[in-house]
């Protein structure tokens, strides 16, 4: 399946062709959730892939083996991806799933279920960024033209996924009625990984001994991962990512916006974001001054 320039509207929303039809979005509206299962929800570019290295190492104990041989797309598929079907059938034991949807299509689903949902949000500035960027190196996103067409693209909504805004407030703002629910920011993981290992390992009931968290949190650095061909999409086909033209792992920083966004720009995102979120009971802390350390280079695989 290229479709590599089609894109799909489905309820007011666009999503890349190259991953998504009509039949595959209408089949997540409709998912059969299982009490065992859980749900890594995210807005793209907040910590996706992060959350699902996570989740696998933890649910592994820490033993790397899984995150080393099996794609995440594989492991953690998302269910409105036209494979999903596929994917499930030939899986076994306890489901590990992934959506970017707003609650909004994904809500009537998940009524009622006991699922684990673990909901990944990250400073939006630096999610634009990273957006950008990647729609940059990948094919079946649109040429996202210059920086500024791009942030008031994302501003109105109208990008790939919908609006960031209504994505996490109508997550959050309804996490009530989600039995099992964990919030997480992207810059909580950054900060303090191993807190938040401990964190997820606690949500999904899994006891982790000090080894197995050490082990854990060592494959799930941003130099292990990026070294890891199972989760930074080397192995895709340069016709569809272009990894001359940019790194799925890019730069796995907090406040990178900086390099990108003009004084005028984030001012006026400011005063967006203030407006957008006027009605959001949610307090967010993106900024930190803690530095980077995470500098060690473990190479898994190579390409
Ligand atoms: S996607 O396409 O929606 O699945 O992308 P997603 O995985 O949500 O986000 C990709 C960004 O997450 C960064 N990343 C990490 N940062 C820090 N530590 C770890 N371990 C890590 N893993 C992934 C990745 O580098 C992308 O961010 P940017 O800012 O572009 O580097």
């Amino acid at each position: 399946m290229a479709r590599l320039d089609v894109t799909e509207t489905f309820q007011g929303i666009t999503f890349p062709g190259h991953l998504h039809t009509q039949e595959s979005l209408h089949y997540a509206t409709e998912f059969k959730f299982q009490d065992t299962d859980i749900l890594i929800v995210t807005y793209p570019k907040s910590g996706t892939t992060w959350m699902q290295e996570i989740v696998t190492l933890v649910s592994c104990k820490g033993d790397p083996v899984k995150s080393q041989t099996q794609p995440n797309w594989a492991r953690a598929p998302w269910i409105e991806q036209y494979y999903i079907s596929d994917v499930l059938k030939a899986s076994q034991g306890p489901r590990l799933l992934t959506t970017h949807l707003p609650y909004k299509l994904l809500s009537p689903a998940l009524q009622g279920s006991k699922a684990k949902v673990i909901y990944v949000a990250r400073n939006p500035k630096d999610v634009i960024v990273s957006y950008y960027y990647f729609h940059k190196m990948a094919n079946f996103l649109k040429d996202p033209g210059p920086f500024s067409e791009f942030l008031s693209d994302f501003l109105e909504g109208t990008v790939y996924y919908g609006s960031w805004f209504d994505h996490v407030k109508g997550w959050t703002g309804n996490s009530r009625n989600i039995e099992n629910f964990l919030y997480i920011t992207y810059e909580e993981m950054w900060e303090d990984l191993r807190g938040s290992l401990e964190k997820v390992s606690l949500f999904l009931e899994y006891h982790l001994l000090e080894n197995e968290l050490n082990s854990a949190q060592k494959s799930c650095s941003f130099s292990t991962m990026r070294e890891n061909c199972m989760v930074n999409y080397t192995l895709i086909p340069q016709e569809i990512m272009d990894h001359k033209k940019g790194k799925f792992m890019r730069k796995g920083q907090i406040g990178d916006w900086v390099n990108t966004f003009s004084k005028e720009q984030s001012h006026n995102f400011d005063v967006v974001y203030a407006s957008k979120m006027a009605d959001s009971a949610l307090t967010f802390v993106w900024d930190t001054k803690k530095s980077h350390v995470d500098t060690e280079i473990l190479p898994l695989c190579t390409t």
